[in-house]
């Protein structure tokens, strides 16, 4: 049984018994969901040193110890509440923000919600196996952290559906933990969450990328009317930075590390053959995962998204900073794909809401990728990183169906078979890295050849210091 001091918390779970109660009864179907699909190995055993939020200043924020993965003490937080807040956008643009669910928008919160919360226990069932391929101890502790963290995030969702959804809310919360990652019959609902993470290569991409959407979308979520869903993914927001420094260090670091190798191959050999990522490989992941996450954001003409942005419930990545909330009769231009030929047409603002957020994603991408070119460009190289162009590698949206190269330039379906694994990676590619990746390395600040060493530790440990230690 769990106490309501057991699930840390600043929504006064213990003042209210019936959200209590109904959290009790769902806690168990987590923690065994937890120890079926989550880490493998790493239950019983190991204790990690992670970051656990016990309140939402910062001092509460930042306390670490070691546990036992299935012991973490997963909390329920949502960030201050702002003093007369106000609906930010659309059609009720100035009102009073809720603290209950209006019943019509029942249906269309609870989607979001609930599809908000899948994409968090399926990308803990992705990584599951990746403990066991680590390349230190230190990224298996960021691994765990990251974990801990998404199942967190599920929780912030369970807390929504069990306080403000009723029966139905009770229901989604216990299939949130039904379906599963890449499961046949019961996927998750967003494709990217059921897609394999093999190895670590396509940890850090995912992190980077992927976890980036997680960004985008929090912010959308975070200006919603429905103020305890604005409360909850503003704290969640604070979570998601490590993440995206996980992935994007992690990357930097293979880059580091592969430069170092390609000086000493002489710039002319192979760089596998001295065990080492080539860049090649690198860019077809970055590839891979930043199409899969562009599809994360939806068609590019949604009428979900334009009612959702009316009703004020999911709104533009920092509205505050845009002159019109309301957007009644503003145009987009979008760039369509008819007849084989480009063609930008205007369309309603409002219908464009999913590519407006994307182009806010694919600027911060970019931002990113520059970073990582500097790692290339210290080391004297010529080499450069590129995003994809958006039409590439896409299976959502109006560029589904067709096929374009990583320019944007199209091609045809021939080619595209012909040409697809320049571009993305190949099973060749992915049983290389495991190769590289079947022995963990879990002695403390030893690290996989393909890897450079962080700059510094964790919590100003030392890179040594053992983030993940076994019981005797
Ligand atoms: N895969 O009207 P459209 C994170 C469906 S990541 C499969 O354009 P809409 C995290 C769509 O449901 C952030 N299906 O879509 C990261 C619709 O179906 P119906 C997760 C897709 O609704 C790392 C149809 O296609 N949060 O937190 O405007 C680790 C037409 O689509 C996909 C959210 O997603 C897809 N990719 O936009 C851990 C926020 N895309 O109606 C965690 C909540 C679309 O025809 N979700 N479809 O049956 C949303 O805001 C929206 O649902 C979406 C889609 C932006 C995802
Ligand atoms: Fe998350
Ligand atoms: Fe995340």
């Amino acid at each position: 049984m769990i106490s309501a001091e057991k699930i840390p918390n600043n929504v006064n779970l213990s003042g209210n018994k019936r959200l209590q109660r109904a959290l009790e009864h769902w806690q168990p179907k987590y923690i065994q969901w937890w120890r079926d699909m989550g880490p493998q190995g790493f239950q019983d055993y190991h204790q990690v040193y992670v970051r656990t939020a016990v309140s939402v200043d910062p001092e509460g924020w930042a306390h670490f110890e070691y546990v036992k993965l299935p012991e973490y003490r997963w909390g329920i937080f949502l960030a201050d509440p702002v003093h007369d807040r106000r609906i930010g956008f659309g059609d009720f643009f100035g009102q009073p923000v809720w603290q209950e669910v209006p019943g019509e928008f029942r249906n269309q919160l609870r989607r979001l919600i609930v599809t908000q919360g899948d994409t968090e226990p399926a990308s803990v069932e992705q990584q599951r196996l990746l403990g066991q391929r680590c390349p230190s101890l230190y990224d298996l502790r960021n691994l765990f952290q990251v974990n801990v963290e998404e199942g967190r995030h599920l929780w912030a969702m369970v807390y929504l559906l069990h306080s403000y959804f009723g029966r139905d809310g009770r229901d989604e919360a216990e299939e949130l933990l039904e379906r599963q990652s890449g499961n046949r019959d019961k996927p998750r609902i967003l494709q990217a969450f059921n897609e394999p993470i093999d190895n670590w290569l396509d940890f850090f991409m995912f992190t980077m990328f992927t976890d980036r959407d997680g960004k985008s979308q929090l912010m959308s979520l975070s200006e919603s009317s429905l103020d305890p869903l604005s409360r909850t993914t503003r704290f969640m927001l604070t979570e998601e930075a490590h993440h995206m420094f996980v992935g994007e260090t992690g990357v930097a670091r293979i880059l580091e590390r592969t430069c170092q190798l390609m000086k000493e191959a002489g710039f002319s050999g192979d760089v596998r053959k001295l065990g080492g990522i080539d860049l090649p490989t690198i860019q077809k992941h970055l590839n891979q995962w930043f199409s899969l996450s562009l599809d994360l954001h939806g068609g590019e003409v949604s009428s979900n998204a334009a009612s959702y942005f009316a009703n004020g419930l999911k709104g533009r990545a920092k509205e505050e900073t845009f002159g019109d909330h309301l957007i009644t009769n503003s145009h987009y231009s979008i760039e369509f794909f008819e007849n084989g030929k480009a063609a930008t047409k205007d369309v309603l603002m409002r219908h464009a809401m999913n590519e407006i957020l994307r182009d806010w994603y694919v600027g911060d991408c970019a931002a990113g990728i520059e970073r990582w070119n500097r790692v290339l460009e210290q080391h004297g190289m010529s080499d450069r990183l590129t995003l994809p162009d958006r039409k590439f590698n896409r299976n959502i949206g109006m560029y589904s169906g067709f096929h374009f190269d990583p320019h944007g330039a199209p091609v045809s379906n021939n080619d595209w078979e012909r040409r697809r694994l320049e571009w993305l990676p190949s099973v060749a590619d992915s049983e290389y890295l495991l190769s590289i990746m079947a022995t963990p390395i879990y002695e403390p600040g030893k690290f996989a050849n393909y890897i450079a060493p962080p700059r510094r530790g964790i919590n100003q440990q030392s890179i040594d210091f053992e983030y993940v230690r076994t019981e005797a």
